[in-house]
């Protein structure tokens, strides 16, 4: 039997069912339910708060799991990844107010950055040599420097209109994220085995949407 965690309900929950569904495994999913069994495959899907995903693999408490690359990352367990999934890309970027001038990253040095991803965050601005003051907030990043709490703001990007409506211009990519699968990493032999099987399906799901 394998456990897979996937997000309960927001940009990853949909594709993540659909996912297992085109795998061939079947299961009824109720809104109310917090874990369902598949009725043709060894799996039973646990629904939890994508942040707390990585948490549970890493601790055995889920076998599998599907979750962003910038949540796995920012957690601190990128070595869980096991299959890259190609839905939910995104990218986590930082971004000034429009009519501030911008020249490199350099020029954050001393700056107050908004972020909910200080761990990816400080390590890009390390990797330039600059220091800042990471301003750790969970949500509406964009609106920090509207109310003067910061100078620059990072966050995850997709389209670009959540910056544009905030008068934010995109200035770095500090990382690119899609989602993924991953994986305890102590599986059984069994487990091993059914999660090979899995993952050839995916694979074949892939393959057949190119
Ligand atoms: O409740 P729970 O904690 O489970 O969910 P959540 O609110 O933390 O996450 P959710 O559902 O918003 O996102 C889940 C994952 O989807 C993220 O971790 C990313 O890996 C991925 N993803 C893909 C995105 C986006 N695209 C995205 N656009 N996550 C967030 N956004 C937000 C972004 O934060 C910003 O506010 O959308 C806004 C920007 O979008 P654009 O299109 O205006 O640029
Ligand atoms: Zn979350």
């Amino acid at each position: 039997m394998l456990r897979l965690a996937i997000q309960k309900s927001g940009r990853l929950s949909e594709d993540s069912l659909t996912l297992i569904r085109e795998c061939g495994i079947n299961f009824i999913s109720s809104s109310y339910k917090l874990k369902t069994e598949a009725t043709n495959f060894p799996l039973e899907i646990l629904f939890l708060r994508d942040d707390d995903i990585p948490g549970y693999v890493q601790d055995g408490v889920a076998d599998l799991g599907i979750v962003g690359q910038n949540v796995l990352v920012e957690a601190g367990f990128p070595d869980l990844e096991v299959e890259a999934l190609g839905f939910s890309k995104c990218r986590l970027s930082l971004a000034v107010p429009r009519a501030d001038a911008y020249g490199s990253v350099e020029s954050l040095q001393g700056k107050n950055i908004a972020t909910s991803y200080p761990s990816i965050l400080g390590r890009y601005l390390a990797g330039h040599g600059v220091q800042a003051n990471l301003h750790t907030i969970s949500g509406s990043v964009e609106i920090a420097p509207s109310i003067g709490l910061a100078e620059a703001i990072c966050d995850i990007v997709s389209s670009g209109s959540t910056l544009l409506g905030n008068g934010l211009r995109e200035v770095e990519t500090v990382f690119r994220s899609e989602a993924v699968l991953i994986a305890q990493p102590n599986l059984t032999a069994e487990q091993t085995d059914l999660l090979d099987q899995l993952r050839f399906r995916m694979q074949a799901v892939r393959r057949a949407k190119r």
